[in-house]
């Protein structure tokens, strides 16, 4: 047994409450090197005649990535304490692992264990549960539709007539939301995130100048306020994005420091290291990235922070929005999210919190911050693999089951699964334009656990490289949408609905394949199990499968070698 490869530390994935009164346990070991693995557990003050009281139980093997396996365990304390420790063994010896190291026997105190102290209901990470039923779609909403002319910036550009540069105008607002909501609705959407629509001066808008009024080529907050109450009735949430890391320059504030210097009362509310302010070749303040015209906040300032939070329930409270999307989220502090966390589920408990962060994501997502991250390891598995050809199935599933084990499975049901975004080039061009390798991808997405997002365009077969080329107007004339693959989505997106297994309710359990390019998995839920095949391949593949419901087809299948066509695929409910 590698005993170097065999890592247990208490909270974060590896031990962690799943609900108020189910505790997870997980156990790293080097792969394919352990046969079994028992959990030794007990509540650590039970003790009958100087003997502490434990039992053991199996643990079960989750999956594998390249290097490791992963071993998981549910367990429900009697008095929601937990001490405990590992049984492994390989068919040559047996050894037990605890906090205190490696031991040939069984240790008798359970001091020597690990320590799961008390489950705190409070502590638990809850994520709203409506997220893992929702089926996102996001606008970029100078792109999506132009409802209302009279709100046009100057240059504007007829709609579509040219490719997207990083300084054009085309005029969409949210009135052209308002005008499109059946087109969401049809394809089965129940939440849309919008890229920022406050006061700012670009088109994207991520440089704030007013973060309480909507941008005037946009509209104003009577037709925001209409817009979230025609989605609400449809059952549509609304996600906005909040941009706390860095305003614009023509923020008031900042501009009050241009002026004033330190003798300006913001001074403080950034973070500026040299008088005069200097914008070239570098500023000589801290910015997002190296951009003059994003002044990062100083949020450890009292009044910054008061000032954001104010802006974090407003939106809330006036508007009754359902989930906020925080940029460049892992630069700004945990303790401002901490108390931003509190200050808007006070008003709104189930209100969804998104952080866009691309980086492994555990020290956010204990409970006290954010309930899900963008999943982009997700989006760059699922390209690699089935657009890209990069990596192959082995790969692609070491890396998800990688990514899986990274999280607390409830983390992992309300994870932001996207296949692009407005900095993404689009997923058809990744695709190299092969539409049916895009079909494979969606139905990957859709029967994932996590909360999908659609970006605006993708599911009518819209093309468009790197930021700003997948910012293209919306096409909306009937005869240039792609409306077979739009009908293929919104399929599967009903499909997900319906089965919720498929969706969030449904674990991921990867099986083998004889064909090299196909990929199986089964969704495992608690009453019903599903099989999804997926032919990564321009070749035709046989695949034994057993009785089933094949959902996408509607019919029954008897257990049978299976035909898939080139990249074809099949969901199956089995028996
Ligand atoms: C503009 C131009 C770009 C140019 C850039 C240079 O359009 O072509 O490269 O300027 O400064 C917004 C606009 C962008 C704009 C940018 C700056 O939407 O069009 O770019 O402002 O003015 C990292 C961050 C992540 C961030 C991405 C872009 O971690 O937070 O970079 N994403 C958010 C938004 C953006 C937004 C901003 C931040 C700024 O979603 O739309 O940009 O408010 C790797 C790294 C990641 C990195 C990622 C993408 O995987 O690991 O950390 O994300 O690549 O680069
Ligand atoms: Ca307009």
């Amino acid at each position: 047994m590698l005993k170097e490869a065999i890592y247990h530390r208490p909270k974060n994935n590896y031990a962690y409450a799943y609900n108020s009164s189910t505790l997870h346990i997980r156990l790293r070991t080097k792969k394919d090197d352990v046969d079994a693995v028992k959990v030794i557990f007990g509540d650590p003050y039970t003790w009958e005649k100087d003997i502490w009281q434990y039992s053991k139980s199996l643990m079960l093997k989750e999956g594998s990535d390249d290097l490791f396996d992963y071993w998981l365990i549910e367990v429900e304390p009697e008095f929601r304490r937990l001490r405990y420790g590992f049984e492994l063994t390989d068919g040559k010896e047996t050894l037990f692992y605890t906090e205190r190291g490696f031991y040939k026997d069984v240790p008798k105190h359970t001091g020597y264990y690990f320590c799961f102290p008390f489950l705190n209901g409070i502590d638990v990470f809850t994520a709203p549960d409506w997220v893992k039923d929702t089926v996102w779609y996001q606008i970029f909403p100078e792109r999506f539709g132009n409802g209302d002319a009279s709100n046009d910036p100057s240059g504007v550009l007829p709609w579509g007539s040219e490719a997207p540069q990083p300084t054009s105008q085309f005029g969409g607002d949210l009135q052209g939301v308002i005008d499109h909501l059946d087109h969401l609705s049809d394809l089965g959407i129940n939440g849309i995130y919008f890229t920022p629509i406050f006061t700012a001066t670009s088109n994207h808008k991520y440089d704030t100048v007013d973060y309480f009024h909507i941008d005037p080529q946009f509209g104003d907050e009577k037709v925001l306020k209409q817009l979230i109450n025609e989605c609400h009735k449809r059952g549509i949430k609304i996600m906005l994005d909040a941009v706390f890391n860095h305003c614009g320059y023509y923020f008031e504030p900042f501009q009050d420091v241009l002026k004033k210097g330190k003798d300006s009362k913001y001074w403080d509310w950034f973070h500026i290291k040299d008088w005069p302010i200097q914008t070239d070749p570098k500023p000589n303040y801290d910015t997002f990235a190296f951009t003059p015209f994003m002044p990062k906040f100083n949020t450890e300032n009292q009044e910054v922070k008061e000032y954001l939070l104010k802006v974090g329930t407003y939106w809330v409270e006036e508007f009754d929005i359902d989930g906020w999307r925080l940029d460049v989220a892992n630069e700004v502090d945990h303790s401002f999210w901490r108390s931003f966390r509190s200050e808007v589920k006070r008003i709104k408990p189930d209100l969804y919190i998104l952080g866009e962060i691309w980086h492994d994501s555990m020290p956010w997502l204990q409970g006290d911050q954010f309930d899900a991250v963008m999943n982009y390891r997700f989006t760059t598995a699922a390209l690699d693999f089935i657009a890209k050809d990069k990596i192959d199935k082995q790969d692609f599933k070491d890396e998800v089951m990688n990514v899986l084990s990274s999280y607390p499975h409830s983390v992992n049901e309300v994870a932001f699964n996207l296949l692009g975004s407005h900095d993404t080039p689009r997923v058809l061009t990744e695709c190299g334009g092969h539409k049916e390798k895009l079909k494979l991808l969606y139905a990957l997405q859709m029967t994932f656990p996590g909360s999908p997002c659609v970006y605006y365009g993708d599911e009518i077969g819209m093309e468009g490289d790197n930021d700003p080329g997948c910012r293209a107007c919306m096409v909306w004339e009937k005869d240039k949408q792609d409306l077979d693959l739009m009908h293929g989505l919104k399929k599967l997106i009903n499909l997900r609905h319906r089965n919720t297994t498929l969706g969030s309710n449904g674990r991921v359990v990867f099986e083998d394949s004889p064909n090299k390019h196909v990929l199986r998995y089964k969704k495992v839920g608690s009453r019903e199990q599903f099989l999804v095949v997926l032919n990564v391949s321009d070749q035709s593949a046989v695949e034994k499968v057993p009785e089933g419901y094949d959902v996408w087809n509607d019919k029954v299948l008897a257990e049978q070698h299976l035909s898939l066509q080139p990249w074809e695929f099949c969901i199956l409910k089995l028996k």
